[in-house]
């Protein structure tokens, strides 16, 4: 590959999520990673500290993922899915579920998180249908959920930006309220005390719609996207009570929380609430190939396993599903997790993150901070008739001293690769303070 894009190289491309003008009149570019670090096109070393975008979970340069993605490009780059198999389809499928709490014994694979998104949705209409349920069609999202940018995903979501442009989107869909609250939780340690109650939102609009109507509610355990939202404690147990209360599917969507986030293979386990489907990507392959997978109980399965022998049980699925390469990359991503035990190195670290982030309180525009697990969100004041600004030069702030982070609004997000070590992270927060002492 060529150097530095040209303006006119620059020109073609229409980059996703980013402010296209801005950046190609003063682009960043990234040319190389190892570890904990990028290296821009300038020859800069940038401390990583949002794993990539939430999906470098074991750090950078990974030569056994290299290593697995060579040797299965040379024997074999393609396999068909439909109606034939693959070894590595299989194995990774079986280590998986070792990994998934209760019987989430059945993975279906996806290329990204949006498409697991709308493959459990689909699953959760249709298994209602062959369980005899079919008025039940109606999805629950939350407001600030982020489900990916499919059709199915931007209608559960509630991230105004990502609808308004969009049109009607899936019909017969609501949503539950959010859960964050400043006045009650700003500055609370891990999950706040107040506001395990916002789960009766479900019982409302059980009231409303009816629940033989509603086939699943689908939440992320912690809201990345919209700024780390984290769930009142007792909140989830009580989506799942409601749920189960009135037939209602639970889908937990842990793109970023799966795969060691929170300190344990899935957020599921770190609140000890059983899904009925977890929807996951970004870190099952370390974000070296583009994977996705979707676990589902086995009475889901088990409900589409009936009809004639020949007959196709469900009409879903892509052409890249199990991709043998994505699968070498996802077991040789796995293999480094469990060698190194990063799947809950981050229970190991989260306080000393937590003492790392907590330390920002108290600097000018903090008006709240957030922590679980190896995440953080740093809420910002706006300024006023300006909201983003603020949060846009602190990330540019960071890019040029050297770190890398991510910000949603005047939210900054930290989520680093799970083989942070403490004095990196002390680099991180030390870098930021003096960014935020920085940013007027
Ligand atoms: N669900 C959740 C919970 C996600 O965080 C997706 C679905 C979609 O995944 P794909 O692979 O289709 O992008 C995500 C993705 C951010 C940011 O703002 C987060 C994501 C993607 C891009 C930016 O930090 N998460």
């Amino acid at each position: 590959m060529s150097a530095n894009p040209s303006a006119s190289d620059l020109e073609a491309l229409w980059m996703p999520f980013t402010a296209n003008r801005q950046f190609k009149a003063n682009p960043r570019l990234l040319a190389r990673a190892e570890g904990m670090h990028y290296w821009t096109h300038d020859g800069r070393k940038i401390l990583d500290g949002v794993a990539g975008l939430w999906c470098v979970n074991a750090g950078h340069g990974r030569k056994e993922i290299t290593d697995a993605v060579s040797k299965q490009m040379a024997t074999m780059e393609f396999a068909p899915p439909f109606q034939m198999g693959h070894a590595g389809a299989f194995e990774l499928a079986s280590r998986l579920i070792k990994l998934t709490p209760g019987d989430l014994d059945h993975v279906f694979f996806t290329n990204s998180g949006s498409e697991s998104v709308d493959t459990a949705l689909k699953i959760a209409i249709a298994y209602q249908r062959v369980r005899g349920e079919a008025s039940r069609q109606r999805l629950i999202g939350r407001e600030k959920g982020y489900h990916g940018v499919g059709f199915g995903g931007i209608s559960v979501g509630g991230m105004v930006n990502n609808r308004k442009f969009f049109g009607a989107m899936l019909p017969g869909v609501d949503h539950l309220r959010h859960t964050l609250d400043l006045e009650h939780n700003a500055f609370s340690r891990g999950v706040p005390e107040w506001g395990a109650h916002l789960a009766d939102d479900l019982e409302r609009l059980v009231a409303l719609h009816d629940a033989s109507t509603i086939a699943a509610v689908i939440v992320e355990p912690v809201a990345g996207s919209a700024g780390v939202v984290l769930p009142p404690k007792g909140y989830l147990q009580r989506l799942r009570a409601i749920c189960d209360k009135h037939g209602i599917l639970l889908i937990f969507d842990e793109v970023i929380t799966g795969f060691g986030r929170l300190g344990t293979p899935f957020g599921a386990q770190y609140f000890d609430v059983l899904p009925d489907m977890i929807t996951s990507a970004k870190g099952l392959t370390n974000g070296a190939i583009p994977m996705g997978a979707v676990f589902v109980r086995k009475h889901i399965y088990d409900a589409f396993m009936h009809g004639p022998q020949n007959a196709i049980e469900l009409f879903h699925g892509y052409t890249y599903s199990a991709h043998p390469v994505a699968c070498a990359a996802a077991l040789a991503t796995q293999d480094i997790y469990e060698r190194e035990g990063l799947l809950t190195r981050g229970a190991e670290l989260a306080k000393v993150w937590e003492d790392a982030v907590h330390s920002l309180r108290g600097l000018p525009h903090v008006i709240d901070v957030r922590n679980i697990g190896l995440v953080a969100g740093i809420e910002l004041e706006s300024r006023s008739g300006a909201p983003g600004a603020r949060g846009y030069e602190a990330f540019v702030k960071a890019y040029e001293k050297g770190i890398l982070i991510r910000v949603t609004g005047d939210i900054i997000a930290l989520s680093p690769p799970l083989i942070v070590e403490p004095a990196q992270i002390d680099q991180l927060i030390t870098t930021l303070r003096e960014i935020i002492r920085a940013t007027a």
